[in-house]
């Protein structure tokens, strides 16, 4: 309890003992009392007696001096009233040879007459745990080393400080003891006091002079804060509060504040679990500190967890299904009864519903969670290659998978129209319907969902079949199937398939071309052979060859007669020839020959060429064989060079050739042999020949010959006179007899002549009148006129042997004759 009082001593009390030099023999000299305590101003005596013989005695003091005196045995000191302090007294005896001395130990002494005065060093409070000095002031005190002080604090003595012995001065003196103190906090308000006494023992008066009391000082003790029960962590149950926690005590009363987060909160609100986190105390008193406390608010289990939870397959999940609680409860996973515990990553197998339990010290709690793992689509199994046996049968393909989300499919396959598909309860079939050509390929089903996707490729085959090639050449937008192409012009054909993946030409050898279209500037190659290849989507690649007509309109026809030249003579065969100058292709070439007679011109031949592979520019000729007639004669010939080509027919032709055939004189008039002729006409005989060249006419009779076709008939030249044709080729001759006849023609013709003319005079009369008198119109005389032309038709005489005019007139003889 007074660890922190220490003692120190100032003063002593122990008596001060003078031995002096000359020590007198024991029993020589008395002194009663030997020792004696005075107070200060009292009456003293003391008795010095001898036992023996001795020459003298007496006291010698510094008062109440009593000279030596012999003869007796006992000398009283006497002091009426002692103040000398320093007072000294010696009985001294003398004897034969020495003189002997007692010493009187005087002891003065002063009644206390003053409280002693309390204090410390310190004003103010005290703070625990400091030593402070605590002083007692004591004043006038004789003898000083006589004087004890004693502390207490209320009514216990803590201690006592013994008299100074360290100095020997009898005077008053003012002393002050001290007592080191180091209070704590039970100190403070306590009472302490000291009292001083002085402590002169037996011989001092009885009884003993009264001590004094110094007034009672009373200490504030400032100490602290303390805090107790106020561990590093607290667990507390939901509910409670902080307040019993870190309770100070101290001097000034510190005030406790929790914070949390810089934040004050007050301590005697119940705590609900959300509450468990750091706190920090801040105590402050005398001083201040803080500490920190981590506070656990305990409750029972509490799920946080979804009640579905969906996640892919072999992906690290996140799911957080932890039951909250403190202390941490067990947690434990149930599915299908069975404990599980969850992998990083989860497979397609842990999906499904779980318990989960949980307990703690606090309580228990379950949860119910679904757990779906989502997977891609697994591999397609059913998909199989398919042989149709006969086209036009129906195919099925199937293709199903697992996965989740449910797979959505689709398929890619040539496409024809007789396909469909049809996807239901996560299968997908493709349907065929009648298998043809055009479905040969390959079917691919993909199954897809978000996490990945499966597919399986198959292929159709009809047994026996061939693939169609889907190749489709188009030139400017049209479908086409060959091009006819003039050299040297340009030409541009794109090549289509429906659903390719790559085209490409192969024009020659060196010459490809990616991509769907052929273009040249200017075609040369005469032996371009386009091939358009095309690689397809589910059908195995094909190529087809686009014809290309490459031609060369033909020019420079020439028309001419084999191996002869100048007029045809009649009867012989002769050989035209036409030739055409560098043209192709000669397989489209067709050589029509046409002859133009007289007014009408007709076509006599069309030659085509042997077809051969050439497709390079060729001189081609073409020959007609025509047999000289006369009729042939001023025919013209000519030839026209065609190229077949469909809608790009393009021809050339020939200047025309007129054909000259010559042929012997055919004497047409006279056709007669006999010619009656009357006498008193002039008539003129006509001979004419056709032939060619024109064959010259010479009459001959009575060997008189005269040229020219007209001959006047003369009464001389009865009897037969001939004709004679004759020309380059041959020689024709026709004989006529003439035979002299009277004539009574001219009189009938005369009457009916007058007849004919009378009755259109009459005619004409009546006519006249009528249309007059009626008015309905006039007629022109000149309207009525009749046909001059019949006659002419009469003149030419052909059915007639009639003149028809008088012999004044010279009239022609026209004579039907046949050679
Ligand atoms: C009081 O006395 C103690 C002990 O001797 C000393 O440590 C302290 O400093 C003193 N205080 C004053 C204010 O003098
Ligand atoms: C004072 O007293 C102490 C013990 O109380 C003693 O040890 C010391 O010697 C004395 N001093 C003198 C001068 O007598
Ligand atoms: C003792 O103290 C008192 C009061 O302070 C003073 O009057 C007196 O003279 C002092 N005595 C001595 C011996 O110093
Ligand atoms: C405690 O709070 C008081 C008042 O807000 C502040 O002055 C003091 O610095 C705090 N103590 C500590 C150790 O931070
Ligand atoms: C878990 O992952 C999902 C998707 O990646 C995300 O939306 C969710 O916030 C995550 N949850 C946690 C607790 O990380
Ligand atoms: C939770 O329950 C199981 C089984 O019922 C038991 O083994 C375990 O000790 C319990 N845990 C606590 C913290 O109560
Ligand atoms: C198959 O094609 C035939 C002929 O076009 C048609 O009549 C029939 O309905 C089709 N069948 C199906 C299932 O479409
Ligand atoms: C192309 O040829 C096919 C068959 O040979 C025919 O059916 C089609 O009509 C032709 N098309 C053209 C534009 O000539
Ligand atoms: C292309 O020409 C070849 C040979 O001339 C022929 O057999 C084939 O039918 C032609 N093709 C077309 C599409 O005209
Ligand atoms: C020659 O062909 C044309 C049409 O191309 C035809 O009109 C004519 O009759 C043909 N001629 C012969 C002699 O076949
Ligand atoms: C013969 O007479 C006819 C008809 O009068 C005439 O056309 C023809 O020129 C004449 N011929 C000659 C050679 O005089
Ligand atoms: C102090 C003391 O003892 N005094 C005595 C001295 O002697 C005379 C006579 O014998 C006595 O009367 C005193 O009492």
């Amino acid at each position: 309890m007074y660890v922190g009082i220490y003692f120190r001593v100032f003063l002593s009390l122990l008596p001060l003992w003078v031995v002096d030099g000359n020590q007198c023999p024991e029993g020589v000299l008395t002194i009663h009392p030997e020792r004696v305590v005075v107070k200060y101003g009292d009456f003293v005596e003391v008795n010095c007696s001898a036992s023996g013989p001795h020459d003298g005695m007496g006291w010698e003091a510094t008062v109440g001096n009593k000279p030596i005196e012999e003869d007796i045995h006992l000398i009283t000191w006497t002091v009426e009233e002692l103040t000398d302090w320093d007072v000294e007294a010696q009985c001294f005896i003398n004897l034969e040879d020495e003189q002997c001395i007692k010493t009187l130990t005087v002891v003065m002494y002063k009644d206390l007459e003053h409280a002693p005065v309390l204090s410390a060093n310190h004003t103010g409070p005290m703070i625990e745990g400091t030593t402070y000095l605590l002083q007692c002031a004591v004043y006038n005190v004789a003898p000083v080393r006589t004087l004890t002080v004693m502390w207490y604090r209320g009514d216990v003595l803590i201690g006592h400080s013994p008299a100074d012995n360290s100095t020997e001065l009898p005077s008053p003196v003012n002393v002050t003891a001290s007592l080191r103190i180091t209070p704590t906090k039970h100190d403070d308000g306590a009472q302490f006091r000291c009292e001083a006494e002085l402590n002169l023992g037996q011989e001092g008066p009885q009884p003993p002079p009264p001590k004094m009391i110094s007034q009672s000082v009373s200490i504030t003790v400032h100490y602290g804060p303390v805090t107790t029960n106020c561990p590093r962590t607290i667990e507390i149950s939901e509910g409670d509060n902080l307040e019993t926690f870190c309770p100070s005590e101290g001097n000034p009363r510190p005030t406790v504040r929790w914070l949390r987060d810089g934040l004050s909160i007050d301590p005697s609100r119940p705590l609900s679990r959300e509450d468990s986190g750091v706190y920090t105390v801040n105590v402050t008193g005398l001083l201040s500190f803080e500490d920190t406390i981590e506070v656990f608010v305990m409750y029972g289990p509490v799920f946080h967890c979804p009640s579905s939870y969906i996640v892919e397959e072999y992906t690290a999940h996140n799911l957080s299904c932890e039951a909250d609680g403190y202390p941490r409860p067990d947690t434990q996973w149930l599915k299908d009864g069975e404990e599980v515990v969850l992998p990083e990553e989860l497979s397609r197998g842990y999906g499904g519903q779980y318990f989960i339990l949980a307990n703690s010290t606090y309580g228990n709690a379950s949860h119910l969670l679904d757990i779906k793992v989502l997977y891609p689509p697994s591999p397609i199994a059913e998909l199989e290659d398919t042989e149709v046996d006969v086209v036009g049968s129906d195919v099925v393909l199937k293709c199903a998978v697992h996965g989740d989300p449910r797979p959505q499919y689709e398929w890619s396959y040539p496409w024809v129209s007789n396909v469909w598909v049809k996807t239901e309860d996560g299968v997908s079939l493709l349907h065929i319907n009648g298998t043809t050509e055009a479905n040969i390929g390959t079917y691919v089903c993909f199954a897809f969902n978000k996490l990945g996707e499966a597919r399986r490729s198959v292929r159709v085959t009809v047994k026996g079949v061939q693939a169609s090639c889907p190749i489709q050449f188009s030139s400017a937008n049209k479908p086409v199937n060959e091009t006819v192409v003039e050299y040297n012009k340009n030409v541009s054909i794109r090549c289509s398939a429906p659903g390719h993946k790559e085209i490409l030409w192969t024009v020659s050898r060196n010459h490809r071309i990616t991509g769907d279209t052929w273009t040249e500037k200017a075609l040369t190659d005469w032996n371009v052979k386009p091939i358009c290849k095309v690689t397809l989507w589910n059908r195995d690649p094909c190529h087809k060859l686009f014809n290309v007509t490459l031609f060369k309109t033909p020019k420079d026809l020439s028309i001419r007669f084999q191996n002869h030249s100048g007029p045809l003579i009649k009867d012989k065969q002769y050989t035209l020839l036409c030739e055409i100058q560098n043209v192709a292709p000669i397989k489209n070439l067709v050589v029509n020959w046409y002859k133009k007679e007289i007014n009408s011109s007709r076509s006599v031949k069309n030659e085509t060429f042997p077809d051969n592979s050439i497709k390079t520019p060729q001189n081609v000729s073409s020959t007609l064989l025509i047999r000289a007639t006369k009729s042939e004669n001023g025919a013209q010939y000519w030839c026209e060079a065609r190229l077949k080509l469909g809608d790009h027919d393009t021809s050339a032709t020939s200047q025309p050739l007129s054909v000259t055939v010559y042929y012997g004189p055919v004497i047409t008039r006279p056709n007669v042999s006999d010619l009656p002729v009357f006498k008193d006409y002039q008539e003129v005989l006509v001979c004419e020949a056709e032939g060619n060249p024109k064959p010259e006419i010479i009459w001959i009779f009575n060997n008189k010959s005269i040229k020219g076709g007209n001959l006047t008939i003369g009464t001389e030249m009865a009897g037969l006179i001939h004709c004679r044709a004759s020309n380059e080729v041959d020689v024709a001759t026709k004989t006529v007899k003439l035979v002299f006849k009277e004539d009574y023609l001219p009189l009938i013709a005369g009457f009916v002549a007058v007849i004919v003319v009378i009755t259109s005079v009459i005619f004409i009369f009546i006519y006249s009148i009528y249309y007059t008198n009626t008015k309905m119109g006039r007629y022109s005389l000149k309207d009525a006129k009749p046909n001059t032309q019949n006659g002419n038709v009469a003149q030419n005489g052909l059915d007639s042997n009639f003149p028809m005019k008088k012999l004044s007139q010279q009239n022609i003889y026209v004579l039907d004759g046949t050679p």
